[in-house]
């Protein structure tokens, strides 16, 4: 199979496990249970979990003959409810308030903000709820799961860079350091815990978890000023999110702080950083590899 087809196999099969690993649609409360479909189901690039899952390929086959590894499957739908809610969140009036979300109207727009609120609170517990029912019968690596998503997801890092992006939005101009700690917790820290999860599943040894770490800081800064990018040169439609948001807010970004040219450039470095770091990763790195010249390059 070449990457395009790889790819979609693994949207794919993350679609069929977040249909799998959710509560039906008409299950009572189904206003709530919708609302979590509704942004779940949505659309969007599904770019965490497919990350977890070529992490936990690497280990192919599985170290220890005859060994059945654990699936990666339900760790892959929790990270994307957790990314899930963030958005939901990031979107409503007290936040970044916006009104379309993955090409569509945004939770509390669909529905209304105390079922927003509630549908993102769910998802996020479902995560953890997740994690502790499909790894049951590995209690150490559901541990390691749940420490690992709990740290990301914290106020050390996504919640963290959440409160320095909104506190920043009074201010003229943010510091390119505290740019890069909203970039590094904000975004940086989703994806390099969906790699290292996706290594505890493939039961690699702590210096590939190391560099699973690296690869998915790297690629997370990439992304973001990749976002920032995107945010100040395409449109609405092509993203599926309102376009020029950040400079409407007033926010400062990459291209605000440093111009486009140079954002162009700090991007390349980090992909080409992230490359470094996967070429010392075991198994076979073509897809990860692949991928991570992908989102270099993406323009939605
Ligand atoms: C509310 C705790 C809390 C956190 C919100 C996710 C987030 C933090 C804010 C959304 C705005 C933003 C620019 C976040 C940076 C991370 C990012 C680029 C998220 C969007 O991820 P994509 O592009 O979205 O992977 P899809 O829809 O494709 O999953």
């Amino acid at each position: 199979m070449d990457f395009p087809a790889l790819l979609a196999a693994s949207v794919a099969r993350v679609e069929t496990g977040l249909d799998c690993h959710l509560p039906g649609a008409t299950e009572r409360p189904a206003r709530l249970h919708a609302a979590m479909r509704y942004s779940l189901m949505g659309g969007g690039k599904r770019l965490r979990p497919v990350l977890l899952l070529a992490a936990a390929d690497l280990a192919k086959p599985p170290v220890g003959l005859g060994e059945v590894g654990a699936d990666p499957l339900p760790a892959a739908v929790a990270v994307e409810c957790l990314h899930t809610y963030s958005l939901i969140h990031d979107d409503l009036p007290c936040m970044d308030d916006d009104d379309l979300r993955r090409g569509r109207p945004t939770v509390h727009k669909a529905y209304d903000e105390a079922t927003a609120v509630l549908a993102g609170d769910a998802l996020l517990t479902h995560a953890f709820a997740l994690l502790g029912d499909a790894y049951s019968d590995r209690p150490t690596l559901a541990n390691a799961l749940v420490r690992e998503l709990g740290r990301a997801a914290g106020s050390r890092h996504l919640i963290g860079g959440q409160m320095e992006d909104l506190l920043g939005e009074g201010k003229a101009s943010a510091t390119a350091d505290e740019l890069e700690f909203i970039h590094l917790n904000k975004t940086a820290a989703m994806l390099e815990a969906s790699l290292v999860m996706g290594g505890l599943i493939g039961d690699l040894p702590e210096p590939h978890l190391a560099t699973l770490r690296t690869t998915g800081r790297q690629l997370g800064l990439a992304f973001q000023i990749i976002d920032d990018i995107l945010d100040a040169t395409a449109d609405t439609a092509t993203l599926g999110k309102t376009a020029g948001k950040d400079a409407k807010d007033g926010k400062t970004t990459y291209v605000k702080l440093h111009g486009l040219e140079a954002s162009r450039r700090f991007a390349t470095e980090c992909t080409d950083r992230a490359l470094a770091a996967i070429a010392s990763l075991p198994g076979d790195t073509f897809f990860l590899r692949t991928l991570a010249t992908t989102m270099a390059k993406r323009s939605a």
